[in-house]
C-alpha cells in the first residue's frame, strides 16, 4: 500500500447514529461501539501497513475522538493534525435532534432520502437565533457569520470543503506527506464524489460505513487512480447496510 498517499474515514458509531438521530453540527461523542470501531481502523491501518505524516480532521467531537483513537492504535498520537469547520459534517438544518425514523413515517420516505442523500436539497434551514446556528458555538467565533450554515445540501457541502481541500489537504500531498482525514459520512460523501468524479444521481447511492478506512492512490491530477476500502468486505456491507437500515422499516 505505499503508494497509497490518501485515508479518509469516517468516525466511528456516535451516540447519535445509536439513537438514530440526525446530528449535522451538533456535538455528539462516540458510542462504545463507535469506540471500539475506531480502534479497529487504528488496528486495520497499522496491519496493512499504513503510515501518516499528518493528519486532518472536522471541529466535531466524534471525528477528533476516532482519529485519536486510529491514532493511537499505530503509536503515532504525535502527529501533527489540522483541525477544521470545513471539514464538519453537513449542517442537517432543521432535522438536527430528530429522529431518522419518525422523520420517515411524517414525511415519508421519498422526501427523506432526498434530505440524506440527494446532491442538491437542503433540509429546512434553522434561523440565526436556533441553538442549531453554529454562530452561537464559541468554536466557530472567528468565521464570519455569513459564511457559517442554517442547512446544508451535499453541494453546499463540496463548495466548502473544495477551499479546504485546495489550500489545505493538497499542499501536504504536494509536499509528498501522506495524509488521513477523520471526518463524516456526509462532508465525505462530498470529499470522494469530487475524487472518484462521482455524478450527480450515482451519489445518491453511496452510503459510507462508520469507522472502515478508504486509501487513495492518486493521479498526476490529485483524483482517484485506485479507492479501496480496507478490513473485512463482510463487516464492510453490515455497516454500510446499517447506515441504509436507519431509515427503512424493520
Ligand atoms: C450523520 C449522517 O452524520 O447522517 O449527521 O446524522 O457522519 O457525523 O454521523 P455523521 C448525521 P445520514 O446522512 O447518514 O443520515
Amino acid at each position: 500500500y505505499s503508494d497509497y498517499q490518501l485515508v479518509i474515514v469516517r468516525h466511528g458509531e456516535s451516540e447519535w447514529n445509536k439513537l438514530n438521530l440526525f446530528t449535522g453540527w451538533r456535538d455528539c461523542r462516540l458510542s462504545e461501539k463507535g469506540i471500539g470501531e475506531a480502534k479497529a481502523a487504528g488496528v486495520t491501518l497499522k496491519n496493512d501497513g499504513f503510515a501518516f505524516d499528518v493528519a486532518h480532521c472536522s471541529l466535531l467531537t466524534r471525528a477528533n475522538q476516532t482519529l485519536y483513537l486510529a491514532l493511537d492504535e499505530m503509536d503515532a498520537v504525535w502527529m501533527p493534525i489540522k483541525k477544521h469547520w470545513r471539514l464538519n459534517e453537513r449542517h442537517y438544518g432543521a432535522l438536527q435532534g430528530k429522529n431518522k425514523m419518525e422523520a420517515v413515517e411524517k414525511f415519508g420516505p421519498d422526501q427523506v432520502k432526498i434530505w440524506r442523500r440527494s446532491y442538491d436539497v437542503p433540509p429546512p434551514p434553522v434561523d440565526t437565533a436556533s441553538e442549531d446556528f453554529p454562530g452561537h458555538d464559541r468554536r466557530y467565533k472567528d468565521i464570519d457569520p455569513a459564511e457559517l450554515p442554517k442547512s446544508e445540501s451535499l453541494k453546499d457541502v463540496l463548495a466548502r470543503v473544495m477551499p479546504y481541500w485546495e489550500n489545505a489537504i493538497l499542499p501536504d500531498l504536494k509536499a509528498g506527506k501522506r495524509v488521513i482525514i477523520a471526518a463524516h459520512g456526509n462532508s465525505l460523501r462530498a470529499l470522494l464524489k469530487y475524487l472518484e468524479g462521482v455524478g450527480d444521481n450515482e451519489i445518491t447511492e453511496v452510503d459510507l460505513p462508520t469507522g472502515i478506512p478508504k486509501a487513495y492512490r492518486l493521479n498526476a491530477d490529485w483524483k482517484a487512480a485506485d479507492a479501496k476500502f480496507l478490513g473485512d468486505p463482510a463487516e464492510l456491507e453490515r455497516r454500510i447496510n446499517a447506515v441504509k437500515a436507519q431509515t427503512k422499516k424493520a
